[in-house]
């Protein structure tokens, strides 16, 4: 008799334990903050001091602070994409940044970061800006708008097809374009304009924008902005780009408190701190640098909205929270909002030399923060990691067995994400879209010969000659001395190391 219930009393004080709040038996929630354009120097945490980020120091302060962690590229599209699959982005053609009217570049059905913990049994989300492209050919913005997110993993999607300075200006929830009038039907050409819609070369007097371009940016005027494509119609339907971050933090916050009470995953991509720069009035001048400044102060409440949720719904304990950006940072990069004019004594990228399109450090190395207080220990990891190992790491922690076929490039970095290594990658590769590769192996980093951009924006060009560059980011983390010519032998060894992880996944 007795030997009959101990299944039922096992079963029963399981149940019991699955109940609990903040059980230590269920798999952690995950929220995945990505920011854009967010360079190494932009937080508190990682030594700016003219903004203010009290909401990230504070999840710096209670998780790990990385100071080696990469993406995978220097631009949104290629990281985000890498991000999402596992795989570098140089291995796919079609991985550059994305028109808005793209076609989607991940294979549905193909394994991904979501639909792994999908299958693990997460509830999945992304809110925010995606940039992967949507439809599998010319995309009907009025109608059922697929594959997207649904058919690459994600159970729930509120986003922007592609880029605040990029057409269509409207959120697609799901399926479908939010708040469209079916009797003012969507065009979108990135080829020409649409009789009778205001574009850039109209616009005379340029006081009259609310936001003037420096350089492109001047096709469909929308808001008052020049965009890049031109779009005609959904009237009712554009986003109100002050308006943009607050709204993708309710969908975030109503994401998390439709789905606390299972294992979720929230893929929350900010639209801070990206160009334009048009931060909400209530944080328009809360720095000294002007819109840009300000973005990043609007991205720390967003961080601050998130963190008080998973407070509030007594959830903290057992999420695991990660923020990071997708490439590095930049000032000029296509509107007169200051940036430049403004940054001051402000170090976008730190102690790093270059930013975004960089194959410089300052290109891919992110700020990158972890809390996980039921199981992470706070500190600062120096372990070499990068966002194409967030998928098989996360997968791995919810317990599934990632094909290294599918995810070539995702490493098991968990251990250091976790903070029970030191020690992460050996090696990882960078990318830049207009100049080629580069690897950091240890401290030392090869930058193969090819194309440059120097500067956060006008940029110089130059090229990179033959053998490449050669740095000890160990005495000499700003880049700054070129050790090719003294080091023959090393950086023969590194070049032949990079092309043959280019050639071969998971070298
Ligand atoms: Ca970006």
């Amino acid at each position: 008799m007795r030997r009959k219930l101990l299944p039922f009393l096992f079963f029963f004080l399981a149940a019991v334990a699955f109940a609990a709040p903040d059980r230590p038996s269920r798999p952690p929630n995950i929220v995945l903050i990505y920011g854009d354009d967010i360079g190494y120097g932009d937080f508190g945490c990682y030594g700016a001091t003219a903004v203010k980020t009290p909401n990230v120091d504070r999840l710096a302060g209670e998780g790990i602070r990385f100071t080696n962690a990469y993406c995978s590229s220097a631009t949104c599209t290629p990281s985000r994409y890498s991000l999402l699959t596992g795989e570098y982005p140089f291995r796919q053609k079609g991985t550059n940044v994305l028109p808005g009217d793209a076609a989607l570049i991940i294979e549905p059905g193909r394994a991904t970061l979501p639909s792994l913990l999908k299958h693990a049994g997460y509830k999945t989300g992304i809110v925010g800006k995606w940039h992967l492209g949507l439809g599998a050919d010319k995309v009907d913005w009025n109608g059922e708008i697929k594959p997207g997110p649904l058919e690459v993993g994600f159970d729930y999607s509120f986003i922007m097809a592609a880029t605040m300075d990029r057409v269509p200006c409207v959120y697609i929830e799901n399926h479908r374009v939010v708040g469209l009038d079916p009797k003012d039907p969507i065009q979108v050409s990135y080829k020409k304009p649409f009789p009778g819609e205001l574009t850039g070369p109209d616009v005379k007097d340029r006081s009259t924008l609310k936001m003037d371009r420096s350089h492109n940016h001047n096709d469909a005027i929308i808001n008052g902005i020049g965009r890049i494509g031109f779009m005609t119609g959904g009237k009712a339907a554009l986003w109100k780009d002050e308006e943009m971050a607050d709204v993708f933090t309710r969908q975030a916050l109503d994401f998390i408190g439709r789905e606390k009470d299972k294992p979720f995953f929230l893929y929350l991509a900010t639209s801070d701190i990206h160009k334009p720069h048009v931060p909400h009035p209530r944080f328009v001048g809360k720095t000294p640098m002007g819109p840009r400044g300000d973005t990043i102060v609007e991205f720390d409440a967003c961080v601050g909205a998130v963190l008080k949720k998973l407070d509030e719904l007594h959830l903290a304990e057992n999420t695991i929270v990660i923020i990071s950006s997708d490439n590095g940072p930049v000032l000029d990069d296509g509107y007169k909002d200051g940036s430049n004019e403004k940054v001051g004594d402000h170090k976008p990228a730190g102690p790093l030399r270059g930013g975004k399109y960089s194959r410089f450090e300052g290109g891919t190395r992110m700020p990158f923060l972890v809390r996980w207080p039921a199981r992470v220990k706070p500190g600062v990891s120096d372990a070499i990691v990068s966002q194409v190992d967030l998928p098989a790491s996360l997968a791995i922690l919810a317990g599934q067995k990632p094909d290294p076929k599918t995810m070539p490039d995702s490493q098991n970095v968990l251990p250091a994400l976790l903070g029970e290594s030191k020690t992460g990658r050996e090696e990882v590769v960078l990318h830049a879209q207009d100049g080629g590769l580069a690897l950091r192996s240890g401290n030392w980093k090869y930058i193969s010969p090819g194309k440059m951009r120097e500067g956060l924006g006008p940029w110089k060009f130059s090229v990179i000659p033959e053998p490449g560059l050669l740095f000890d980011l160990s005495s000499d983390p700003g880049e700054t001395k070129d050790l090719a010519a003294a080091n023959p032998e090393k950086i023969r060894e590194l070049a032949d190391k990079l092309k043959t992880i280019s050639n071969n996944p998971q070298q």
